[in-house]
């Protein structure tokens, strides 16, 4: 199997593992997108998505497969949610991702983007699979 197959069967079975963990809520987030982290610094950014607001599923950023350029490899990574407003962008809060998933909860409507703040070891993440869900 090449590289590129196992990266596509990994990213699946992420995405998957994160639906059942919000099986309780709807069974489709009103939007999802699966991403790839290829050697951010503190202050990355995520591609802006908009959210309606129209079901009550949680916005979550779910990694799999997470490196660092530190020879202590992947600890954590601070993901800071940013509510994308006119003026300074609004922080919606801090989570520490251990490369599993972190949660913002459902969010009201508007646009949002979430940044990398720290990164306990190294100074680039590269993360293999990111599922973004809202
Ligand atoms: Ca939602």
């Amino acid at each position: 199997m090449s590289l590129t197959n196992r990266t596509t069967v990994r990213g699946a079975l992420v995405g998957a593992a994160l639906l059942g963990l919000v099986a309780t809520t709807p069974a489709y987030a009103e939007g999802s997108f699966n991403s790839y982290i290829g050697g951010w610094q503190v202050g990355g950014e995520s591609r802006r998505w908009d959210d309606r607001n129209s079901d009550d599923v949680a916005t979550l950023v779910g990694f799999g497969g997470c490196s660092t350029d530190s020879g202590s490899g992947f600890s954590s990574a601070s993901l800071t949610l940013y509510k994308d407003v006119f003026g300074p962008d609004e922080s919606q809060g801090t989570r520490t991702n251990t490369c599993n998933y972190v949660s913002w909860g459902d969010k009201a409507t508007a646009k949002y983007y979430f940044k990398l703040t720290g990164l306990k070891y190294g100074q680039y993440l590269t993360v293999q699979d990111v599922y973004t869900q809202y």
